[in-house]
């Protein structure tokens, strides 16, 4: 089995990597830092014994991803499983202070990025006659909060791309799931906040946010049913979080 994982250089998609290479599946791991994605690569090799290919592109570019994906050897077309992860917030500002340069990198990133992997993998799952794809949505994908309406209508995007997917893949036996984490503790809020550390540690101060394990786990969980069953959407939160804003801090 052979499973995409697009950002897996941090965070959830590191996790999620490291998930799937436990269980024995191969991997292909995308992102921009090279130097995260072959240390990633020789760790879980040496750990696990499964083979990982890195591919190195920036998602906002079309012909970098396809020259990527149209590159790899007829057996590593045999794609099972897409988890459609890069992504990021950047900034948290009212729609008349944005910085137009924020809203276009999420944009780019969250809609059109996860739209190139899917556009070029989709047709080598029909060919395969089966595939899953796991789209990383967030709990700004079904509510919106303030000052967050760039990044929410992103993930709202993925929402509607999501069902769209699933109706437009259900002839070809593809499965798409979604998955919408609310808080989970990464390099989300760092590169959200620019570099700010300081600023993006009080994201998670006195509260217990999810790991990114947490939603490795539930991936791996989705892509491990039976042929007939497909888990269409979940949202995972932290315990200590009821919707986007409504948190206890202790
Ligand atoms: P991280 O910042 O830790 O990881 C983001 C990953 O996306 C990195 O591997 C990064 O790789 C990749 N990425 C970002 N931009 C690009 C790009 N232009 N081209 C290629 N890869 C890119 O954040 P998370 O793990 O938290 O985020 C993963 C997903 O989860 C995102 O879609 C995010 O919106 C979603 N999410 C996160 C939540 C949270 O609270 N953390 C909650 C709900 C959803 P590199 O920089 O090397 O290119
Ligand atoms: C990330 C979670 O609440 O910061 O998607 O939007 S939130």
């Amino acid at each position: 089995m052979l499973v995409v994982i697009t950002g897996a250089s941090s965070g959830i998609g590191r996790s999620t990597s490291e998930i799937f290479a436990k269980n024995g599946y191969d991997l292909i791991i995308t992102g921009r830092r090279q130097e995260r994605l072959t240390a990633l690569k020789t760790k879980l090799e040496t750990n696990y014994h499964v083979n990982v290919k890195v591919l190195n592109f920036d998602i906002r570019n079309f012909s970098e991803v396809e020259k990527a994906i149209t590159s790899l050897s007829a057996e590593l077309q045999h794609i099972d499983i897409l988890v459609n992860n890069a992504g990021l917030a950047a900034g948290l500002s009212s729609i008349q202070e944005g910085d137009l340069s924020h809203w276009e990198r999420m944009i780019d990133t969250n809609i059109k990025g996860l739209l190139y992997a899917t556009k070029l993998i989709a047709p080598l799952m029909i060919k395969n006659g089966k595939g899953h794809i796991v789209n990383i949505g967030s709990i700004a994908g079904k509510e919106v909060y303030a000052n967050g309406n760039v990044y929410c209508a992103t993930k709202h995007a993925v929402d509607a791309l999501s069902k769209g997917m699933r109706i437009d893949l259900l002839a070809h036996n593809i499965k798409v799931t979604a998955i919408n984490p609310g808080m989970v503790e990464t390099e989300f809020s760092v590169v959200r906040f620019d570099g700010d550390e300081e600023r993006a540690k009080k994201v998670y101060a006195g509260i217990q946010p999810l790991l990114p394990e947490d939603i490795a786990e539930t991936i791996y969980w989705v892509c491990t049913r039976p042929a007939h069953v497909n888990i269409n959407d979940i949202i995972i939160m932290p315990t200590v979080q009821a919707s986007a804003t409504n948190v206890i801090r202790k």
